[in-house]
């Protein structure tokens, strides 16, 4: 009896790591920013800037890349090469953020999230896109700084 209870449980632990290794969004999860970051893209140093960042999962083991806006992010992330490679993507829900001072406990997932393009507000580079949880968050940020809600799947190079 107690054989057949280790190797049952011996079963389960494998099955367990199995699965981990075959599942590896279990482990993708953003990572703060910090002064040393750099914008992947741009070279700028990432804090210090108002307005929402980006980071992205890319390559196996996944490795953290940052950005300094969600539009230097985006205009990464579009370009062919980097779309296969890239296992997940965060960018700050600006609903639960200071416009100035975004925070790294509400980082989301970039392809669930909502983008207002050409609002009124300034992020590292100029002109960017905000971003959102909700559409509705969207929506209202828009009535109020101006500019286009659009979800992850319809933003081009072009609208950057
Ligand atoms: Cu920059
Ligand atoms: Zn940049």
């Amino acid at each position: 009896m107690k054989a057949l209870m280790t190797s049952l449980c011996l079963g389960f632990c494998l099955l367990l790591t199995a699965c981990q290794e075959e599942n590896p969004t279990t482990i993708l999860t953003p990572q703060e920013f910090t002064r040393s970051d750099e914008c992947h893209l741009c070279g700028m140093a990432i804090l210090g800037f108002p307005g929402p960042k980006g980071q992205a999962l890319v390559g196996r083991p996944a490795q953290v890349v940052k950005f300094c806006s969600t539009r230097d992010l985006i205009s990464w992330y579009l370009q062919p090469e980097n779309i296969p490679n890239t296992k997940a993507l965060f960018v700050h829900d600006m609903a639960r953020s200071d416009w100035q001072h975004p925070d790294d406990r509400h980082l989301i997932d970039a392809r669930e999230a909502w983008y207002v393009v050409g609002s009124s507000q300034r992020g590292a580079m100029g002109p960017t896109l905000a971003s959102f949880a909700t559409e509705e968050s969207a929506k209202s940020f828009a009535n109020q700084q101006g500019g286009n809600v659009l979800s992850f799947y319809e933003l081009r190079l072009d609208q950057l």
